[in-house]
């Protein structure tokens, strides 16, 4: 059994786990390369053999106990029918949203278009140690709708959450293509599941339960049913970390930068802790890298916790210091 699923699944504290959201990413040269020759970021997707080599670029260079597969929370819109283009410096642009299209779907089709990730994934499990887990993941109903409604601010979301109705009928037919995609993905070599709820900090606390909570639990109480590990990341909603834990009863949840890792090892119970440290602090000096890894290993030190960031690495950061990092985790 991999390290990660021995913390996920039979809580073990005397085993240390380690892997970093977005590890395969722009960080690395070798991913800036393949890149700089695939300008076409949702074609780089869904080519299975660049995809594979993508998500085993971190394993090849680093000490890390899990892969995460190249993919974008996006492709899920893209193939519902809504064209995404990745625009340097700007992110993600995706098309309209136009309900009945959106309605018009079927899982067949959905599989069927999405099959060159689950062959992505068959092709990284075979080249993976047996000892390294292959987690892959979704968006969260509501951080996909941010991009797929083209609202991602605090303003904006009041646009569509003016018509509940209607944004729930969305969620809904959502979670159907979601567990589909988590299931796809189990079948086809990926043993742990992460649901990014990216931008769940945008929601009022009103809201949090209705468009937050509710459509991770259906996801989490689907992935249990069917004895898949998850990890969620509800990112920015600060001491409702409490109440998501509660209402959705994840294997794991990863806290983000802005949670106090000492408030999160007291209040956040029956759930293995993952994550924290802030990305940022890999663009400092080694001696401030160490000093704050320690501070988590240090409270985290006699529960089940698995080393990862409180958000994804950024760009800017040197893989020889994410090396000494993951030395000094070890070593710790
Ligand atoms: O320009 C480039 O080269 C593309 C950069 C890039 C990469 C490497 C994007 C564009 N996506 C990815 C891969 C990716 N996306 C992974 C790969 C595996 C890994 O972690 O190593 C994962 C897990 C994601 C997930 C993802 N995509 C999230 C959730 C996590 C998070 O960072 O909050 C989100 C919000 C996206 C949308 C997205 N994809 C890419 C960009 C620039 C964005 C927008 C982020 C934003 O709006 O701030």
């Amino acid at each position: 059994m991999s390290t990660l699923k021995k913390i996920l699944l039979e809580k073990q504290i005397d085993c240390k786990s380690i892997w970093f959201m977005r590890q395969a990413g722009r960080y690395l040269p070798e991913f800036r390369k393949i890149r700089s020759q695939n300008k076409n970021f949702i074609k780089l997707c869904f080519d299975s053999n660049l995809s594979s080599e993508i998500s085993l670029q971190p394993i090849n260079r680093f000490d890390l106990d899990s892969a995460i597969i190249f993919s974008d929370i996006l492709l899920v819109p893209y193939v519902l029918g809504q064209d995404v283009k990745f625009v340097k410096d700007v992110g993600p642009i995706v098309n309209k949203f136009e309900l009945d299209k959106f309605l018009s779907n079927d899982i067949e089709e959905f599989s069927r278009k999405m099959d060159p990730v689950y062959r992505a994934i068959e092709k990284t499990r075979k080249k993976l140690n047996k000892n390294k887990s292959l987690i892959s993941f979704i968006g969260a109903p509501w951080t996909l709708l941010t991009y797929m409604l083209g609202k991602k601010n605090k303003d904006g979301k009041k646009d569509f959450l003016k018509d509940k109705k209607k944004t729930n009928l969305i969620i809904k037919d959502l979670i159907k293509y979601l567990c589909l995609h988590i299931k796809n993905q189990i079948n086809s070599g990926s043993d742990v599941v992460q649901i990014f709820d990216s931008w769940a900090g945008l929601l009022d606390k009103n809201d949090l339960h209705e468009f937050c909570f509710k459509p991770n639990y259906e996801i989490v109480k689907f992935c249990k049913k069917n004895k898949i590990p998850v990890i969620c990341f509800p990112r920015g909603i600060g001491s409702e970390y409490l109440n998501f834990n509660k209402e959705v009863q994840p294997d794991a949840l990863n806290i983000d930068y802005e949670i106090d890792p000492k408030w999160a090892r007291e209040n956040l119970k029956n759930v293995v802790l993952q994550g924290g440290m802030h990305p940022q602090f890999l663009l400092k000096s080694e001696e401030k890298i160490y000093t704050e890894a320690k501070k988590y290993l240090d409270i985290f030190k006699d529960v089940p916790y698995i080393f990862n960031l409180g958000h994804g690495l950024v760009p800017e950061t040197n893989p020889e210091k994410l090396k000494k990092l993951i030395e000094f985790v070890r070593q710790y």
